[in-house]
């Protein structure tokens, strides 16, 4: 895809029934919510997160919190299942020593979309980002370093994993509007995980 990027099409596939159960889990800790953005305005993707701390937006800022502010309580726990994809799907890529402290899980329905933007609230930057599609296909908008550059558009599909390291962990990227579909399992729904070390 671009330097330090790596896809791994399917990757999830044999993890698929553990990854499943270990999502209905979380979501009945810490269910997904709409957050605000600094401006004001409710995201269009519902966000929950599991593990030491939670990526959270509202009209203060963005923060990893290590209290689910809906809830009042710590995050759940990282599921074994999703650290283990997460670590294989790392080692693969190349990043052998990979420990995700963090699960940020994005849930999209049709319409729902991501503006281009940079992740960079992590505090060490240099820890690559683990993704993995889940449910409806979806189309992932890739950039460089600065907003203006050129942008390249690349379908993911369920059980599609990517590793965001070297140079592109700081490219801005996005998601297009979700076109309406339905998937046998996610219905009419894309969950995304990404797994990082934010702490
Ligand atoms: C998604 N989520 O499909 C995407 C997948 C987010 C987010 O963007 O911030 O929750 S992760 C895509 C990603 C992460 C880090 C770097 C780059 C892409 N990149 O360099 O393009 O819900
Ligand atoms: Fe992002």
């Amino acid at each position: 895809m671009a330097e330090g990027a790596v896809l791994l099409r399917q990757f999830a596939s044999p993890y698929e029934a553990d990854i499943l159960t270990a999502l209905r889990q979380v979501v009945d800790i810490s269910p997904f919510r709409h957050l605000v953005t600094p401006g004001g305005y409710q995201m269009s993707v519902a966000m929950t997160n599991c593990g030491k701390a939670g990526w959270v937006s509202d009209r203060t800022g963005y923060r990893y919190d290590p209290i689910d502010p809906m809830t009042q309580q710590p995050w759940p726990a990282m599921p074994q299942s999703f650290l283990t994809l997460a670590q294989q799907a790392a080692k693969e890529a190349g990043y052998a020593d990979f420990t995700p402290d963090v699960c940020l899980m994005n849930r999209y329905l049709p319409a729902s979309k991501l503006s281009l933007h940079q992740d960079k609230d992590e505090q060490d930057l240099r820890h690559p980002i683990v993704s993995v599609s889940l449910g409806l296909p979806a189309i992932f908008q890739f950039g460089g370093l600065s907003r203006q550059d050129k942008i390249t558009k690349y379908p993911l599909h369920h059980s599609d994993v990517v590793v965001w390291g070297g140079a592109s962990r700081l490219y801005y990227h996005g998601i297009l509007p979700l076109k309406e579909g339905e998937h046998p399992i996610f219905r009419r729904s894309r969950i995304n995980l990404t797994f990082r070390k934010a702490l």
